[in-house]
């Protein structure tokens, strides 16, 4: 049994519980945030789960942040990492077809995902549902969206010639892109013409991982 820190809210926690469900692995979840707590951000006056802030957690996870698993005695934090670790210890052939190249392809998007798409998407989530009105900065979000969308016409353009983000099937690379996608989505800053995004999007919201973890639209606009 794998112990899992995080927070249904948190894209990063839903990397990982994403993947779990993808290689069946059963897991124990404690919801531990700083920031968020079950009926919000702590900005509105609502209180964190908490947990974070404890000597033990940042024992175990200097940052204070989530995700955080323990397996056994391993202890590990940052979600691709996570995903990564439980991808070639539990998964390599249903989530990278046990090849070297196609492992990596899967870290280089998922990396791309956090370079290029989360800071971007983070303004939409903290300005646009999770910031107490007076603590946002309302100019940051146009900025923002233009950056999303130029980014997404570069993976439409990729997506031309593969179903997946590595190719024919589906592997990690597309936990972490096809969940930040979604949140995009959700925020309106896909625009409809990217219809390989589209029909990409299509084929990931069938797995129970994506429907279970992501889908639910109050882990991104609640
Ligand atoms: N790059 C890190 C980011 C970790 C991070 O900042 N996580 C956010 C949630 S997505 C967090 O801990 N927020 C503060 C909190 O909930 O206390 C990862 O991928 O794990």
């Amino acid at each position: 049994m794998i112990d899992i820190w995080g927070r249904p809210t948190s894209i990063c926690t839903q990397r990982v519980l994403w993947a779990c469900a993808e290689l069946n692995l059963e897991y124990n979840l404690t919801l531990a945030s700083a920031t968020m707590g079950h009926q919000g951000h702590i900005s509105r006056g609502h209180a964190p789960f908490g947990v974070v802030d404890t000597d033990i957690y940042k024992a175990m996870n200097p940052n204070r942040t989530v995700p955080l698993i323990k397996d056994g005695s391993f202890i590990l934090w940052e979600s691709n990492a996570i995903v990564t670790y439980l991808a070639m210890k539990y998964g390599a052939a249903d989530l990278y077809q046990d090849n070297l190249q196609i492992l990596s392809q899967s870290i280089g998007w998922m990396a791309w995902t956090n370079e290029h798409l989360e800071p971007p998407l983070h303004t939409f989530v903290m300005e646009l549902v999770r910031l107490a009105e007076e603590l946002r900065s309302p100019e940051t979000v146009e900025p923002a969206r233009t950056e999303v969308e130029n980014w997404l016409r570069v993976l439409d353009e990729h997506l031309q010639d593969h179903a997946y983000v590595c190719g024919d099937l589906f592997t990690l690379g597309d936990i972490t892109t096809g969940a930040s996608v979604y949140r995009a989505h959700l925020f309106d800053a896909c625009p409809p013409s990217l219809s390989n995004i589209t029909s990409w999007q299509k084929r990931l919201r069938e797995r129970n991982g994506f429907l279970h973890h992501v889908a639910p639209r109050e882990f991104h606009l609640g």
